[in-house]
């Protein structure tokens, strides 16, 4: 096939790892429907996929993954600077040249009887300024496919690349799915990820954590930008502006809930909507008015299916209606249609689960759907997606939100005192961890900016290029930082803050709040809403005032044991900024004072 470029650092490189893992057959993919439309059907061919019911799901798809290969491994994923202090005390680290062996030792020959796909894709709208080239190698169609929806694939990227050496490599090698043998690695330093024995999404659709965060975050660092593990969303208000936040939470926290929100009734009565600019991923740089501007880098929705319905996201279902690839769902073979936990009250009683086996909905022990099975969506499916969505310029941000699941200690919503005070609230963010990485679910983690698993440096230097952000911004144009929490339970574990739509009324508070329209209570953690000032029209009988109150308080108690695990995790950092030490402190004085 015609090579798609001349590019001589694109080519070099293919024709190196060409000599590396043999591949039978070489294919460029130039992002044309034709082709996907031929590499559809013959993973379909082969039962790598499975073409679903064309009349209500046309041009939707299932895959199942091997049954140990389900979620990011974050135990087999390495920053592989030159030094250890780089990568930091939170990253697992290799030396470059031990890794870059130990991974050319596992991919030799392994494209052996197999096609090599070579797919250029820009995170972000083709020739923006914030965007990035990358290249993918892979021998796994599903890989490819995803691609096409998550990035923006083909032909005018690499026109859009010329003969610059600027762009991130990546080489994805399935193996023999061995978890053994499995590892992610990052080479920041070298624009490089190789990604071996796995064919699951997060490990595998390399311009997404591995590039968008791992690799970007460096970038960023160097060339004085931000790429964050945060949802894009527009607040417009009954006067028609629309107000942009940024919303960093943990993996599994809602961030594609939030992001699509449906106003409760009242509001949308006012004419209150929520545009989604992304879901999972922000680029930022400052923009030439002196504010912060972002960008979604992907072109897709990579979420978790179990839980999403017509009540908790009507927008991502609607997503998923055409277009889309379902990972790991059950299939109902009554209609060829997919199900999962939490779709509807009726599950199918003649289905395959996600391991593919035959399933009965209706009386089996066991899910149809695994906890992370995926859907992986077009963007421009979605109902609620925003104008500014292929914007290049990106939109100003307003204000960037932390959170996490925290059951008892963090109020529903409160504001850092400044910016600095705000890198610090994100900085001791912890949550609950759920089922989207491997490992123990239910377990309290600190997640600093949601970007534990994805900083591609050392985490106290990244909060220090936080620092370097804001000091590089007029404070009356710097986005305003806060925190929020949705998941305060009661003693008995009934969860006190109804969520979904219903984050509205706090995101109306946090805009309010940006434009100086409201007042708060000064706190010893910051600033948190009178309760008369979040609106609980609509929810009588839901949320009373009392149980508002509740959930906006503090309580010394437990912040003073929070102080401690802050410190504790605090101790890990050798380079942790003087200025997040006075943050820490100032907290300290203000909770035992
Ligand atoms: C994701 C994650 O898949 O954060 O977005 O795990
Ligand atoms: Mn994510």
């Amino acid at each position: 096939m015609e090579k798609l470029t001349a590019n001589k650092s694109v080519l070099s490189w293919i024709e190196e790892k060409i000599d590396l893992v043999k591949p039978e057959k070489v294919v460029w993919i130039d992002g044309s429907e034709k082709q996907i439309e031929a590499l559809r059907a013959e993973a379909c061919s082969t039962g790598e996929m499975i073409k679903l019911n064309q009349e209500l799901l046309p041009d939707c798809y299932l895959h199942r993954t091997a049954v140990n290969d389900v979620a990011r491994v974050e135990a087999r994923t390495f920053i592989c600077a030159p030094t250890k202090e780089e990568a930091g005390p939170t990253n697992n680290w290799m030396d470059p040249a031990e890794a870059y062996k130990m991974l050319y030792d596992i991919a030799k020959d392994s494209y052996k009887g197999r096609t090599m796909y070579i797919i250029p894709y820009s995170m972000g709208p083709v020739g923006s300024k914030f965007s990035k080239i990358g290249i993918e190698l892979t021998d796994s169609i599903y890989v490819v496919l995803n691609m096409c929806i998550m990035t923006r694939v083909g032909t005018k990227v690499l026109e859009a690349l010329g003969d610059s050496n600027d762009w991130v490599r990546g080489l994805h090698c399935k193996c023999e799915i061995n978890e053994e043998k499995r590892y992610i690695c990052q080479f920041p330093q070298d624009n490089t990820i190789i990604s071996v024995n796995s064919g699951y999404g997060g490990n595998v659709l390399l311009g997404k954590k591995c590039f968008a965060l791992r690799i970007a975050s460096y970038q960023g660092k160097n060339e004085g930008w931000q790429a964050e593990h945060m949802l894009i969303l527009g607040l417009q208000k009954p006067n028609g502006e629309i107000k942009y936040i940024c919303a960093a939470f943990p993996s599994a926290c809602g961030k594609t809930n939030l992001a699509m929100l449906i106003p409760p009734e009242g509001y949308y009565k006012k004419g209150y909507r929520v545009w989604c600019v992304g879901d999972d991923i922000s680029w930022i740089r400052k923009g030439e008015d002196g504010r912060l501007y972002a960008i979604n880098p992907e072109n897709g929705f990579f979420g978790v299916a179990p839980g999403t319905n017509e009540k908790s996201n009507p927008n991502a279902l609607a997503s998923t209606k055409k277009g889309t690839i379902f990972t790991n769902v059950a299939l109902n073979l009554d209609n060829n249609t997919v199900w999962w936990e939490g779709l509807d009250k009726n599950p199918p009683e003649n289905a395959i689960e996600w391991k593919g086996s035959a399933w009965n909905g209706k009386t089996s022990e066991e899910k149809g759907a695994h906890p992370n099975s995926r859907f992986t969506a077009p963007a421009v499916n979605c109902p609620c997606i925003s104008s500014e969505f292929e914007n290049p310029q990106g939109v100003p941000i307003s204000a960037f939100v932390f959170g996490g699941r925290r059951a008892k200690l963090a109020p529903l919503v409160y504001q850092s005192r400044n910016w600095n005070h705000g890198v610090f609230v994100g900085s001791i963010m912890a949550s609950e961890t759920t089922a989207a990485a491997a490992g123990a679910v239910g377990v309290v983690r600190r997640d600093p900016m949601a970007m534990l698993p994805f900083c591609g440096y050392n985490m106290a230097d990244y909060w220090q290029h936080w620092i370097d952000i804001g000091a590089g911004l007029d404070p009356e144009k710097a986005p305003k930082i806060f925190n929020v929490n949705w998941f305060r339970k009661d003693d008995e574990g009934n969860f006190m803050w109804p969520g979904f739509g219903d984050n509205l009324r706090v995101l109306d508070w946090i805009i309010d709040r940006c434009e100086g329209k409201v007042d708060a209570v000064e706190t010893p953690i910051g600033f948190v809403p009178r309760s008369e000032d979040i609106n609980l029209e609509g929810l009588e009988g839901e949320v009373s005032k009392a149980q508002l109150e509740e959930i906006l308080s503090v309580d010394k108690d437990l912040w003073k044991a929070e102080v401690e695990g802050i410190g504790e995790f605090y101790a890990k950092f050798d380079r942790l900024p003087a200025t997040l030490k006075a943050e820490y402190e100032t907290l300290k004085k203000n909770i035992e004072g």
